[in-house]
């Protein structure tokens, strides 16, 4: 069957200028710091960013991990949205491989923090107390629905972070769906932050790869990190050449994502029995409740599935569809008609 897949941007081919860059790519041991592609990968990165350097992982998970490594130590205390992707999908690597502690802070509807609510969560030191060390953010929030941190908002996180003596990593998985939607340069949002890990294999359509941007002194904490964890490749610049196609000519045609998941998102709240937050669709996720039908969450991805369309429950009542650029508004239209089928009959 050819299906409609919304599950993740994360499902998305390398485009064909992509293909290309791979079978042409120089290429030469990283290891030894001598692929000359992904060298310019993490020059791009760190420059977009306006970091100071930048180094090539295999995947978010990873960047997140090497990057709380790199800021912390044993036992110290990091802060985190209640239900943001490190603490909620990351297999508790913060805890088993980061030897860190979570402290959880519930965001508002849409999960962004509120500056005063971690203020009030940082304790003051005392013996019986973790160390605080660590802020983790995550711009968009993917649990949130693809919701936006502003760069203001960042920026009063970062007063507070450094108000209280954390260091601020941000989750910027689909840090560029954020910037195009606010419509600024990226730079405004991770000019707030201590370090960024952006992955190139979501929106950005890179079959695989993420970067982490910060301090020289951090990356060359990070990169001795991913060799620990087994992140050390070879001659990777065969998959870093798609990965600065991504960075360098994929960016903009976010928007695009952004436009269908609003078609997606508007047309979903005209279907019977499905309740939707419109204000909550900022960027290329759509997050529904389907609580008003006869399904729960599996049963209704089960049922799509037979019917054609892909999608992940993330909760018992909560669906997630995600647009992205293999999907057309066609397609997006298409897949509201089979819902409202399954769903109204
Ligand atoms: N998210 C995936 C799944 O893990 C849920 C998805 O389909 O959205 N940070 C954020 C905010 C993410 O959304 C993801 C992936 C990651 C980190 C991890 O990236 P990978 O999958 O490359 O380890």
């Amino acid at each position: 069957m050819n299906y409609i897949d919304l599950r993740s941007d994360t499902v998305t081919k390398p485009t064909e200028e992509m293909k290309r860059a791979m079978y042409e790519a120089e290429v030469g041991d990283d290891v030894y710091g001598e692929d000359p592609t992904v060298i310019r990968l993490e020059e791009t990165a760190a420059a977009m960013t306006g970091m100071e350097a930048a180094v090539y992982v295999t995947t978010g998970t990873m960047g997140n991990l090497v990057a709380l490594m790199a800021h912390t130590q044993r036992g110290d205390e990091v802060f985190l949205e209640s239900e943001a992707h490190i603490y909620f999908y990351e297999v508790a690597g913060l805890a088993v491989a980061g030897q860190t502690i979570p402290r959880l802070i519930p965001g508002d509807e849409l999960r962004i923090l509120d500056p005063e609510t971690v203020r009030a969560a940082v304790r003051p030191p005392n013996i019986h107390y973790p160390t605080p060390r660590l802020l983790c953010l995550e711009n968009t929030h993917n649990r949130g629905g693809g919701t936006v941190y502003t760069p203001e908002r960042m920026r009063e996180l970062k007063q507070v972070a450094d108000d209280c003596g954390l260091l601020v990593h941000l989750d910027g998985a689909r840090v560029f769906n954020a910037a195009v939607a606010c419509g600024v340069d990226v730079k405004e949002i991770t000019k707030h932050v201590d370090s960024v890990q952006i992955c190139l294999s979501k929106g950005l359509c890179a079959p695989v790869g993420s970067v982490v941007c910060g301090t020289q002194e951090f990356v060359e904490k990070a990169r001795k990190h991913r060799k620990m964890l087994g992140g050390g490749m070879r001659q990777a610049g065969v998959i870093a050449a798609a990965g600065l196609v991504g960075m360098t000519k994929m960016v903009s045609r976010l928007a695009e994502d952004h436009e269908k998941a609003q078609v997606l998102a508007n047309a979903l709240a005209n279907v019977k029995g499905i309740k939707i937050n419109l204000k909550s669709v900022q960027t290329n996720i759509v997050s529904y409740d389907i609580s008003g039908t006869r399904f729960d969450g599996p049963a209704f991805v089960a049922e799509l599935r037979k019917n054609g369309v892909l999608c992940n429950n993330q909760t018992n009542t909560r669906i997630r569809m995600v647009c992205h650029h293999d999907v057309s508004t066609e397609e997006v239209k298409n897949a509201v008609a089979i819902i409202d089928k399954v769903v109204n009959g």
